[in-house]
């Protein structure tokens, strides 16, 4: 029945975990996947999520299905985050937003929905961007292309030549859109290169599909989310799949959802109808742990102010840990510049770093890192990143 089941490579990211928590050598160091590890190197626990969990927890209750588009509190809170609490897009009821399993799940639902909708549309990812954004959509039945982004000579970012190919596309293509943070390069695009975007997406008639799965690791909350209120106050129509997995320290809890901005209340009443289906026949219903830690962070008067400093106490920790890889490297190799460390912004850099240099960073110095060059800023601390750039220094001669 299954002989003729191929073989699967892996992931290239869980695989890398795996060969890393197998290796025995004492002073590894893990710059692999999108973790936020605290200056310990451990796996935080967020003050506000342990509290939030044991009021649920005092609270008790039954534990019944949430519906198809998860616990209302939660979605309502999550739409406030993302565009404000006032934005009159919520207020005039044209924002369709489902509780989501992670972020994944919100792309996921979101892209079965486009094919069976949008079903000629081909969708367009960033040259790089996150492996998965290219399998899952394929897995959905889209073609995906790339249009330029990163400058591999600068460090920067392609905008002029990002822009002459959205401005050739088609019209109703789905063009995939890191709002912060950028995965795997950490090179976003200004609030001016924002404005100068949407009216290429509001005239070409192309469907934003924006991806904020690190919403406060960049500048901040509300600076992180300019991207979705600026498209939103464009009157544009757009989706928005964000995450909770890094910003609350809950990976495994699979906190996200998706939204839909829409022109109107009652096309967003038909666009919600259509997910609750889509994900009535994939999940059903999203877990009712994870609405509740969301829903009481966010919705609590003293847990979302003490939720803001932790995050934004993660942020400064990747700000200084990029200061000090950036101090160390440019004492070690003078006349190169690592000025890279410094404006990219979120958990991840990209170094530059070719694959032959990755493997070697990995066999003979335990430093672990992307083949692409991505490293996660996230996983280093005051113990291994003198370590750490010692390893790059001596690929690097
Ligand atoms: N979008 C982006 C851009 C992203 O980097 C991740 C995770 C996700 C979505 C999924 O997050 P979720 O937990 O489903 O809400 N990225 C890291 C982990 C992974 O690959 O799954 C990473 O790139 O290392």
């Amino acid at each position: 029945m299954f002989e003729h089941v191929q073989p699967y490579a892996g992931d290239p990211i869980f695989a890398l975990v795996d060969a890393f928590n197998a290796d025995p050598r004492p002073a590894k160091v893990n710059l692999s996947i999108g973790i936020y590890f605290d200056a310990q190197g451990r796996l935080p626990v967020l003050p506000s999520v342990q509290q939030a969990e044991a009021r649920i927890l005092a609270a008790g209750g039954a534990k019944p299905y949430l519906p198809m588009e998860g616990d209302a509190a939660c979605r309502a809170e999550v739409a406030k985050l993302l565009l404000g609490a006032e934005h009159p897009a919520i207020a005039a009821g044209r924002v369709a937003t489902i509780q989501t399993v992670g972020s994944s799940g919100g792309l996921k639902v979101g892209a079965d929905f486009l094919k069976t909708w949008l079903p000629d549309a081909a969708v367009w990812v960033s040259d790089p961007t996150w492996d998965n954004h290219r399998s899952m959509f394929e897995g959905s039945g889209f073609t995906v292309n790339s249009y330029p982004y990163h400058d591999a000579a600068t460090g920067g970012l392609r905008f002029d030549a990002m822009l002459a190919t959205l401005r050739g596309l088609p019209a109703r293509s789905i063009v995939l859109l890191h709002a912060c943070c950028h995965n795997p390069t950490g090179v976003d695009l200004s609030p001016a290169q924002w404005d100068a975007l949407i009216p290429v997406l509001r005239e070409r008639e192309l469907l934003p599909y924006l991806d904020l799965a690190y919403q406060g690791f960049g500048d901040g909350i509300d600076e992180d989310a300019y991207a979705v209120r600026a498209l939103a106050d464009a009157g544009l129509t757009f989706f928005v799949a964000n995450s909770f997995s890094k910003s609350m320290s809950v990976y495994g809890e699979r906190c996200g959802a998706l939204s839909a901005v829409c022109a109107s209340a009652a096309e967003a009443e038909l666009v919600m109808g259509q997910l609750r289906f889509t994900v009535r026949r994939i999940y059903s219903s999203p877990a009712l742990h994870a609405a509740k830690i969301v829903a009481h962070v966010l919705g609590d008067a003293d847990l979302r102010p003490l939720w803001q400093a932790e995050l934004a106490a993660m942020r400064e920790r990747i700000g200084a840990m990029r200061r000090a890889l950036h101090d160390r490297l440019v004492a070690r190799v003078p006349g190169r510049d690592f000025g890279y460390l410094l404006s990219q912004r979120g958990m991840f850099s990209y170094t530059g770093l070719s694959g032959e240099q990755v493997d070697a960073l990995r066999t003979q110095h335990a430093v672990y890192l992307l083949r692409s060059g991505r490293i996660c800023i996230a996983g280093l601390n005051d113990a291994n990143v003198g370590r750490t750039a010692e390893a790059m220094a001596a690929v690097l001669d």
